[in-house]
């Protein structure tokens, strides 16, 4: 008779996820670092038993289930997708609380296993707490949610069903073309269950992280076009570092001359001081860039998806006859703007691709070009960092001293508010871990939790959490995770009583931003910009919320005090929350883009009607590529 496991169908799993690896360029490593969880009545008794019994797998308590998936996908970005982590919980509310992060890890293209617990598969006893009944089916439940926001999705209804289901998932999630949300929904009785598992389903198992090349006709026809445009221009996207072609792009553009503009994703990919590194692409895109994007007649993508962010929604390339050469691990992406597509890995694509230039480079007068406008970036950088505003400091001037007073390997993170548009312009990214930000879902609390990931993933390094107030609100629970596990987080807390970028955006629109001030009703309304700043503000203490957490707490007034903070903070043993408020109006401007957000055709507001022909004018410019 077969070697067999009598297992229940929560032990299998974890014993089967404690032996799974992948392997890159000759780096070995397990794939999951553990597993997340909150525990209900949906997974306590399942993979919560196994858990427990198998401590060589480690679990971590965390106190939200949105936000344990968002620092296991920090977790996965750090580890440029090498590893990551499971998350469990129970059934209902605790599961559906994970969707939010299952769309995070998906637009990101970020690999996480999650786990919700699901009704009894049994059906007996139904409706069990928490489940939602259908009329017309019962083969139906909350964690349906979760199919438009997974790669792959699957119900566990008998215990067998893992030993197929399993390799799928880790096909997928090792998959850099397909990674993301990866859900495997599990019946609460179905857990509890046992079977005979083959023993060989628990062997271990190493999954290669490839590199695959581009056809070569392709690359040839690539190569080919590069050597007739006027104009190149890179885009670096997250496949850049995701694929760790970092140090290969900084030999392309030695070699070539082509000058980068770095996408959220992609910033880091070169350095802020390397001569042709433009900055930041697209709507919250530097001078630099946005000029060279304007006028670039050939538009090498690299692991990037184009978001609207990028393409200043489709404004950002303006020469009549431009194209476009995608070099993508994923087809999807690499076939954007009708390019002419390179799908393979970034940086084997990009060796093969200089191989098949060599003797080539950008007419010196381009690249001086592109070397003057980096040059007048940074002097703008210098600006604005060099701005002592009063009473209140300017975000731009604190960023500044966050940038400058951090350890030049730190890692600063973001994701929501005004914070990502100005980081993305004036973070000077000194290394490719440097900036990290979630913009592919901008969520709002993604902050914390990313920083605990982070920190999860690279205990060595300064992790800096750049966070406003509005988001801090959304979700700060992760602080007492950090504290528990003794995970230091430096948590820069600005506080502008309120979303400073939605109400510039609400007066972008015409619209005096209404409903985005931290202020009490007037008359049953929300008082907007209109009404002036001396408004009396809510009596919330978000320096006392977070010392309420275990964090330390350094409140701070002035410019001076936040550099004294700052040094402070390096020196404390826990998570540290430096607070300080800053101006809600003066902001970094934008540089020569656009970003759609279509105003009220037609309204009682003459300012919503102003702003709407605006737009129409602006709309004339977006572009199909065809
Ligand atoms: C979960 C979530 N809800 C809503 C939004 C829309 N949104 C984007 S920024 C923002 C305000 C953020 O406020 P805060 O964190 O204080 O940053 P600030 O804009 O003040 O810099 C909102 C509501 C979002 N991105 N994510
Ligand atoms: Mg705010």
């Amino acid at each position: 008779m077969a070697d067999t496991r009598q297992l229940t169908m929560g032990q299998a799993l974890i014993a089967f996820l404690k032996n799974q690896y992948s392997t890159r360029d000759g780096l070995e490593q397990p794939f999951f670092a553990g597993c997340f969880g909150i525990f209900g009545h949906g997974n306590v008794a399942g993979v919560g038993q196994a858990l427990q019994q198998m401590p060589d797998f480690r679990y971590y308590q965390a106190r939200n289930e949105q936000a344990m998936v968002h620092a296991a996908l920090a977790y996965a970005k750090t580890k440029n997708r090498l590893q990551t982590l499971a998350c469990t919980t129970s059934i209902g509310p605790g599961a559906t609380n994970m969707v939010t992060g299952a769309a995070t890890a998906t637009v990101n293209r970020l690999p996480v296993l999650l786990l919700p617990g699901d009704s009894f598969a049994r059906r007996n006893v139904a409706p069990v707490l928490q489940q939602i009944e259908w009329e017309h089916s019962q083969d139906i439940s909350a964690n349906d949610c979760f199919k438009p926001v997974s790669r792959y999705w699957d119900r566990i209804n008998r215990p067998e069903q893992l030993l197929t289901a399993l390799p799928e998932a880790l096909r997928v999630l090792t998959s850099p073309a397909e990674t993301g949300a990866v859900t495997l929904a599990l019946p609460q009785d179905v857990q509890a269950e046992a079977y005979s598992y083959p023993a060989e389903f628990f062997r271990k198992r190493v999954w290669p992280i490839l590199r695959p090349r581009p056809d070569r006709q392709a690359l040839g026809e690539a190569a080919a076009g590069i050597r007739e445009s006027r104009r190149p221009l890179i885009i670096a996207g997250g496949g850049v570092i995701y694929a760790a072609a970092t140090e290969t792009l900084r030999h392309f553009v030695a070699a070539t001359g082509i000058p980068v503009a770095e996408t959220m994703a992609g910033k880091g990919s070169l350095p802020y001081d390397h001569p042709l590194n433009l900055g930041a692409a697209g709507v919250t895109g530097t001078l630099a860039a946005n000029r060279l994007m304007r006028d670039a007649d050939l538009v090498i993508g690299i692991g990037t998806r184009y978001s609207d962010f990028t393409t200043a929604s489709k404004t950002a390339f303006q020469h009549p006859a431009v194209r476009f050469v995608n070099i993508n691990i994923a087809a999807f992406d690499a076939a954007k703007h009708q390019a002419l597509a390179l799908v393979g890995d970034a940086r084997a694509t990009l060796e093969e691709l200089a191989a098949e230039l060599t003797g080539y480079h950008v007419a010196p007068a381009y690249r001086a070009h592109a070397e003057t406008l980096h040059a007048a970036w940074e002097r703008e950088v210098d600006r604005i960092y060099a701005i002592r505003n009063t009473p209140l400091p300017s975000q731009g001037e604190l960023i500044g001293a966050v940038n400058e007073r951090s350890d030049p390997q730190a890692i600063m993170v973001g994701a929501a508010g005004s914070l990502p548009g100005d980081l993305h312009k004036v973070w000077r990214a000194r290394h490719p871990k440097n900036y990290h930000l979630e913009y592919g879902n901008s969520c709002m609390g993604y902050e914390v939790a990313g920083g605990l990931g982070i920190k999860m993933a690279a205990p060595e390094r300064d992790v800096y959490v750049m966070v406003g107030d509005g988001s801090y609100l959304m979700m700060n629970g992760e602080i007492v995770t950090s504290v528990q596990e003794g995970y230091k987080l430096i948590i820069v807390l600005l506080d502008n009583q309120g979303f400073k970028s939605i109400g510039a955006l609400s007066r972008a629109l015409g619209q005096d931003g209404f409903g985005t001030r931290y202020t009490y009703p007037q008359d049953g309304v929300l008082p907007g910009d209109a009404a002036g700043a001396a408004l009396p503000a809510l009596p919330v203490d978000l320096a006392a919320n977070a010392r309420s957490l275990g964090a330390h707490v350094i409140s701070c007034t002035t410019y001076d005090d936040f550099t004294a903070a700052l040094a402070a903070a390096q020196q404390t043993d826990r998570t540290t929350v430096i607070y300080i408020q800053n101006d809600r109006y003066i902001g970094i401007p934008g540089y020569e883009s656009w970003w759609d957000v279509p105003p009220a055709e037609v309204s009682t507001m003459p300012t919503v009607a102003a702003a709407r022909r605006e737009w129409e004018a602006m709309r004339e410019r977006e572009r199909y590529f065809l």
